[in-house]
């Protein structure tokens, strides 16, 4: 049993440690620009793999089902107190799986089946949990959708308001996963009372920058939240649910253990602890106002190039970008950066095409590539590298300057390296 507590991975198990560390070469000489990922500090990645993985628990701090858990407590009630200081809220339940896991528990604490649920259309920038009818939120509760308008492509208040007045939802949506503006929260807020329905905002993309004080804040007026701890937050893979509706702290509680949830992830629990204190930080403000800056200046950009930004910008860390004005789906465009080691993603735009395949969207994130330290002047840059690629691509003619771009971009990796250990000169 000695080696059990003693070997290594690449001891035990070659085929998986060498996957591992071909991940970590990639992730060191690749340019990450998908909205969804970030790269957590090396404290977050000591949390998520540390020996309390083993620990069994269900329960809240102080109220276990297992032996033993004190220690957690300590470690989830850090999580909660920290989250609380930092959104501004009163109740935060840490324990949710994923965004989607914290969208579920609060569909099942608000929700009966069957009831009327109004989000954003999937193509408009929602989220495949907020009603999607391959999802369960779609197939258990009647779901609606809506949009933004065909123009400004941003969301059409006045619309919504009578649609939501017309279909008198139990729960109104907002927020997603590609959305680049601002949300109007207070509107939504007033839409939501109006129809009689509660306010739900899903700020899993936006969170690090509701944290760090570059994007208003849902919590005065939604009458609850969930987000991610993954994206702009910086932290480990897991959802949260805030609120300041404290009569429903109870049954929000028991709507995620034991509603859809056994037992925590302990590991994840420290990571996302851990994260949040990172959160609290001035430098951490810093960060998102870059983070912002940097989308700013990257969609500013590729519009200088020619290429059509959805919504004519950003608000956030996210640009949208429509390629069929350059005769290209989102597939072509993300196959072509990515054979340049820029990643990103297909992504469906407003009124888009119902096949993925299809889809005309490419979705960019700045939040990795600011935690690697790309300031506006290297954003100026990847946008010189993204338009001569989609423009090769455009042309089909794309080998010279897939090549260029390749040796500009393992430029910018060696001069901006992510955990020492793993600079790419080096593996
Ligand atoms: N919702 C997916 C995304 O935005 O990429 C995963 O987090």
């Amino acid at each position: 049993m000695t080696d059990h507590f003693t070997c290594s991975l690449a001891e035990t198990d070659p085929l998986i440690a060498d996957a591992l560390a071909d991940d970590s070469k990639r992730q060191s000489g690749q340019l990450e620009l998908i909205a969804s990922e970030n790269i957590v500090s090396r404290a977050v990645l000591d949390a998520l793999g540390h020996e309390i993985t083993n620990k069994t628990l269900e329960g809240y701090p102080g109220h276990r089902f297992h032996a033993g858990g004190r220690y957690v407590d300590v470690v989830e009630q850090a999580a909660i107190d920290r989250a609380k200081e930092l959104f501004g809220c009163s109740y935060v339940n840490v324990q949710p799986h994923s965004g989607s896991q914290a969208n579920l528990a609060v569909f099942f604490h608000l929700l009966k089946p069957g009831d009327k649920v109004l989000s954003l259309d999937l193509a408009a920038g929602g989220h495949l949990s907020h009603g999607l009818k391959a999802n369960l939120s779609g197939r258990w509760f009647e779901a609606h959708s809506y949009s933004v308008d065909r123009e400004s492509e941003v969301v059409d208040y006045d619309a919504l308001e009578a649609q939501a007045m017309a279909l008198r939802p139990t729960l109104l949506v907002a927020g997603g996963s590609a959305y680049p503006r601002q949300i109007d929260f207070d509107r939504m807020a007033a839409i939501a009372r109006k129809a009689g329905a509660v306010l739900h905002v899903d700020m899993a993309h936006i969170a690090g920058l509701v944290a760090g004080g570059v994007h208003p804040s849902p919590l005065p007026h939604a009458d609850i939240v969930t987000c991610t701890t993954t994206k702009t937050l910086r932290g480990p893979r897991g959802g949260l649910i805030l609120s300041n509706r404290t009569d429903w702290a109870k049954k929000l509680q028991s709507s995620v253990f034991p509603g859809v949830q056994g037992s925590l992830h302990t590991q994840v629990i420290a990571a996302k602890a851990v994260c949040l204190g990172e959160a609290l930080s001035e430098d951490f403000k810093t960060y998102a106002a870059q983070v912002c800056e940097n989308a700013r200046t990257l969609a500013g950009h590729l519009q200088e190039g020619g290429l059509r930004v959805v919504s004519g910008g950003t608000d956030t860390h996210l640009v949208l970008l429509d390629l069929s004005t350059k005769g290209l789906t989102g597939a072509a465009a993300e196959a072509v950066l990515e054979a340049a080691d820029i990643t990103t993603n297909k992504n469906a735009i407003p009124f888009d095409n119902p096949r993925p395949a299809d889809w005309v969207g490419l979705r960019i994130g700045t939040a990795a590539a600011t935690t690697r330290g790309l300031g506006v002047a290297e954003f100026r840059v990847l946008g010189d590298i993204i338009l001569s690629l989609i423009n090769a691509a455009a042309a089909g003619e794309t080998s010279v300057a897939v090549g260029e771009a390749r040796r500009n971009v393992a430029e910018l990796c060696e001069r901006f390296p992510i955990y020492p250990a793993m600079r790419i000169s080096e593996v």
